[in-house]
């Protein structure tokens, strides 16, 4: 019994993965995100168990019958640990365990753990604790009496803090005392991250009025790659699930006059845990402000349409839903068979076919993003005096030039221009601006 919730993480550990669909009829959810994710946080996975259930059994989850058919392949497979694809109560945890007689982890408790282990910088290490603590605080008084039966048992939080939460054999007391450590760790934690937080809001004043772009998409999709391929941003780049916990903004030029603000944040999945999101709040502002998301796929992965879904899920959750985005048809040069991406450029007829490694499509990609920045095309008339040269020298540099006639001190042009591009012309007094044809 000794393996119970001593702590949440499941490195090297042996996994049975179990993914239960309620309603019977529907299909079951194929695992190949949760191995991912298992994988991902170190785990060998030895088993999968998908199970159709005609309801969820409110004790078990999954129901007293195929809660022992899983711990006989726990004994089979020798397994140290049993991770859900579904979110568990506290006590059908603790149900699960006394059945199963090993650790058993729902899909939050795992996505929390891998963003313990990645996080680098000082504002993500506060966010995932955070995250952490107010997944598991509500669960401590449920989990206790369970908790107490296991000898040294670690606690439910996997982050060193609070010394490490009932290491010295949790009664009621010293429950009592870890509630309120617990607590009083989440109020520091809420008010150093405000803090970091006001810097952000400074920086993202600052950056008023350029266009901002943020790259978005499921994990290991390519983002950073991507980002680094643009801009020589030297962003972490690695085959792994959540390797960016943050953000990083950088210019980029996708054109000449053209400059551009444009960000990788971090991985999207399917239902991310809305403590991460809730902590992680300050981290997607960047996708929040965006003008424009790249949304970027891995067209080589199979699970490609599930992947796209999930990060759509994700951008409604934080209230992007309505962005205006542009997809991207990742890792091209790693197609095995095209009619995957045949399929995606009919579903996505807008979508840039690119590989953020070779530089393939990258020019497409940039032509894109300058017609999204620009906005749609007007025909303008254009008068200036002679002497002010800068309406000229903008509309020779950001427009295209059609006309140009030269009367008395005058000169009036007829260009090509976005309709982004107009309150900058107008920055330049221009004598009279007049949009002939839209
Ligand atoms: N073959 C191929 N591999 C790519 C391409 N783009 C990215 N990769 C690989 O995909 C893996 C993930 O790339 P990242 O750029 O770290 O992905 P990410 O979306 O930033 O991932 P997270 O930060 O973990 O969410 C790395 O091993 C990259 O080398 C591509 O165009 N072709
Ligand atoms: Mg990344």
């Amino acid at each position: 019994m000794e393996k119970l919730r001593e702590t949440l993480r499941v490195r090297k550990e042996r996994a049975i993965l179990v993914a239960a669909v309620p309603g019977g009829a529907g299909q079951a959810d194929d695992l190949a995100e949760l191995t991912a994710l298992a994988q991902s946080a170190g785990a060998v996975v030895v088993d999968r168990f998908q199970q159709k259930i005609r309801s969820i059994r409110s004790a078990t989850y999954i129901g007293k019958g195929k809660a022992d058919q899983l711990g006989e392949r726990v004994k089979r497979f020798k397994a140290d640990v049993v991770i859900f694809d579904n979110d568990l109560s506290p006590a059908q945890i603790r149900e699960l365990e006394e059945i199963v007689g090993i650790k058993v982890l729902d899909r939050s408790e795992l996505i929390l753990d891998i963003f313990a282990t990645r996080a680098k910088t000082k504002q993500a290490m506060l966010q995932v604790e955070l995250a952490q603590l107010e997944y598991t605080y509500p669960r401590l008084t449920q989990m206790w009496p369970h908790l107490d039966t296991v000898t040294g048992a670690g606690g439910a939080t996997g982050v060193g803090v609070v010394g490490g939460i009932g290491t010295k054999g949790p009664g009621e007391q010293q429950l009592e005392i870890d509630r309120r450590l617990v607590k009083r760790r989440i109020v520091e934690l809420r008010r150093e991250l405000a803090n970091i937080d006001r810097r952000r809001v400074r920086e993202i004043t600052a950056r008023r009025g350029l266009f901002k772009i943020c790259i978005v998409g499921y994990t290991n999709a390519g983002k950073s790659t991507l980002l680094n391929a643009l801009t020589n941003a030297g962003v972490l780049v690695e085959d792994r699930l959540f390797a960016t916990l943050d953000t990083r903004t950088r210019r980029w030029s996708p054109a000449r006059g053209v400059e551009v603000l444009i960000s990788d944040t971090v991985g999207f999945v399917k239902n991310l845990p809305h403590q991460l999101v809730a902590s992680f709040k300050a981290t997607l502002e960047e996708t929040v402000n965006a003008d424009l998301l790249v949304h970027i796929i891995d067209v080589s992965s199979p699970d490609v349409l599930k992947q796209i879904e999930s990060v759509d899920a994700v951008l409604d959750e934080i209230g992007c839903g309505d962005k205006p985005i542009l997809m991207l048809l990742n890792k091209v040069d790693n197609l095995k068979n095209l009619s995957q991406l045949e399929m995606l450029q009919t579903v996505f007829a807008d979508a840039v076919a690119i590989s953020a490694k070779t530089g393939f499509g990258l020019n497409t990609l940039a032509e894109k993003v300058v017609e999204k920045y620009k906005g749609t095309e007007l025909l303008v008339r254009v008068s200036a005096s002679q002497s002010n040269g800068k309406v000229q020298s903008f509309l020779r540099a950001h427009g295209q030039i059609i006309n140009e006639q030269y009367l008395d001190s005058f000169v009036v042009i007829d260009a090509r221009l976005g309709q982004n591009q107009l309150p900058d012309l107008q920055r330049l007094h221009p004598d009279q601006l007049e949009i002939i044809e839209a």
